[in-house]
């Protein structure tokens, strides 16, 4: 059985779970308290060179981090990844908007918000976090007017990724009332078989106040 190093609160966790869960797969779990400082051991670096969560130990022992890859790996031979090369090349194209667009302001800024970060940023940050945040919901706005997911008639890995911090986005300040069909399509993935419900806040983790080492 494979082993997910995680921590409750990452969005970039629940991605993995959301996608065991649709698959009905167990795995171990071990959490890293990132907060504290486990993510930088020696340990865990040769786990994850980057110290964050998730990671992933196969159970032939070998390793691979950074969500976007693990989802790749789990979904290869189901219905939530697709064997054409053209829907595989869309896939990537969402997985690589999920992280520049998605992950890296509405991630951040919730992130900033929910443990009271926030009031330590300078708001020329905040403001950059924000439109960027707006930017990422109208693009998918956009997209999701012409198509019930991000790839077409088919639930993907893509739709899993954008959905673990887009449909958070109110908890980084960002109103999603304007996105009609963000809020649509949201609706459509909770609806999925299989679909992970359970989210835990950083308020969990009394250690979340502090900055990450
Ligand atoms: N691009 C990475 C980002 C992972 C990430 O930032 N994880 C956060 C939790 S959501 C973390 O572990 N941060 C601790 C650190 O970076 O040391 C991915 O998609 O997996």
């Amino acid at each position: 059985m494979h082993t997910l190093y995680d921590y409750l609160p990452s969005q970039n966790g629940y991605k993995i779970r959301l996608l065991l869960s649709h698959l009905g797969q167990a795995c171990h779990t071990q959490f890293i308290s990132i907060f504290e400082g486990d993510g930088q051991r020696p340990e865990y670096l040769s786990i994850n060179p980057t110290g964050a969560v998730p990671a992933l130990r196969l159970d032939d022992g070998r390793v691979l981090s950074e969500s976007n890859a693990i989802l790749g790996y789990l979904a290869e031979g189901t219905r939530y990844l697709p064997e054409d090369r053209f829907g595989r090349a869309k896939v990537a194209q969402w997985l690589s908007f999920e992280a520049d667009y998605v992950q890296a302001t509405i991630g951040s800024l919730r992130h900033w918000v929910m443990t009271g970060k926030a009031d330590r940023r300078p708001q020329a940050l905040l403001d950059m976090k924000r439109a960027g945040g707006r930017k990422a919901l109208e693009v998918l706005d956009r997209e999701l007017a012409a198509r019930p997911f991000l790839l077409g008639e088919d639930y993907t890995i893509a739709d899993m990724s954008v959905f673990a911090y887009g449909h958070r986005a109110d908890e980084a300040g960002i109103g999603m009332e304007p996105f009609g069909n963000v809020l649509a399509w949201i609706a459509r993935v909770r609806a999925q078989p299989g679909f992970l419900d359970r989210i835990h806040p950083y308020a969990i983790d009394p250690h979340s106040a502090g900055e990450l080492p």
